[in-house]
């Protein structure tokens, strides 16, 4: 069903007015997504492009329904899009997950400004393992899933990073999207373009800490285990978006687990 004809028809005439005055589509689009009318919003985006060039989740229902398992909606957020996905993975797949990493965790690295390349630093202090796309059944299962949620193939996505963080681990306010003043920013993008949204799932809970943390938005979100985070950080014109900056906030007490999927705008084959 076309998400405009399910807006209130206050709503559809504004659209419809606000097109004939010739108010740029994107300010339009901008509205409905201030308004919380994303499914109207990505509806519009699609009239003017074949091809969405952002993921998008279906927030019309409160459940969403995936090819293998149906998981619920419990927060939105815009701007920027945030969405909290409760019971994203069951139990058994964190654990599994943490299981697979087990023997691999390196310390974390970050992209280097300078060339791109993957460096130590001190403003991520977790470790990590990365998994190539389809590495087990289990991450294919999970890559499945991720592409029906937020229809985005699964081939526009970096593979999935376990992360592990002891106490007083953190990852300091950062952006995930590559910097486009950058003068490395051609190559840096140059396989898969943009990382244009970030989908982390959060494998264990935490006693204390560890939430992540959108500080331009005063928002935090803390970890509850098979709970996914979603948020965009470009703008639905595929601009950066300013206001994703986020951090993983230090464990205070416990242990924290976290997958975390990289979504580029063009296919990623490392
Ligand atoms: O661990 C987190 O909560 C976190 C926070 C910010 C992870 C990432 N960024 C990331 O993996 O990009
Ligand atoms: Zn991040």
């Amino acid at each position: 069903m076309n998400a405009i004809l399910q807006l209130e028809p206050s709503w559809q005439k504004w659209i419809v007015e606000n097109i004939n005055r010739g108010v740029p589509f994107n300010n339009i689009i901008n509205t409905l997504f201030e308004r919380g009318f994303y499914n109207a919003a990505y509806e519009l985006m699609s009239q003017q492009s074949e091809v969405i060039n952002i993921p998008y989740i279906d927030v019309s229902n409160n459940s969403i329904a995936l090819p293998d398992r149906t998981v619920k909606l419990t927060s939105t957020f815009y701007p920027p899009f945030v969405a909290v996905i409760d019971s994203f993975l069951s139990n058994k797949e964190c654990d599994q997950l943490i299981k697979s990493s087990e023997g691999k965790l390196k310390n974390s690295r970050v992209v280097s400004p300078i060339d791109g390349s993957f460096a130590d630093h001190d403003a991520r202090t977790s470790t990590s393992c990365g998994f190539q796309r389809g590495a087990t059944d289990l991450i294919t299962k999970i890559e499945k899933r991720i592409e029906a949620l937020l229809h985005w193939p699964e081939i526009r996505g970096e593979g999935l990073q376990v992360l592990h963080y002891e106490k007083g681990a953190e990852y300091r306010p950062h952006f995930d999207f590559f910097d486009p003043k950058h003068p490395n920013h051609k190559e840096i993008t140059g396989k898969g373009g943009q990382r244009v949204g970030t989908l982390l799932m959060y494998l264990s809970d935490v006693e204390s800490g560890g939430g992540t943390c959108f500080p331009k938005i005063n928002l935090e979100v803390r970890p509850k285990k098979g709970t996914a985070l979603y948020f965009s950080n470009t703008k639905f014109d595929g601009s950066v978006e300013p206001l994703s900056l986020h951090a993983g906030m230090p464990v205070i007490k416990g242990t924290k687990y976290l997958a975390t999927k990289w979504l580029r705008t063009n296919a990623y084959v490392s």
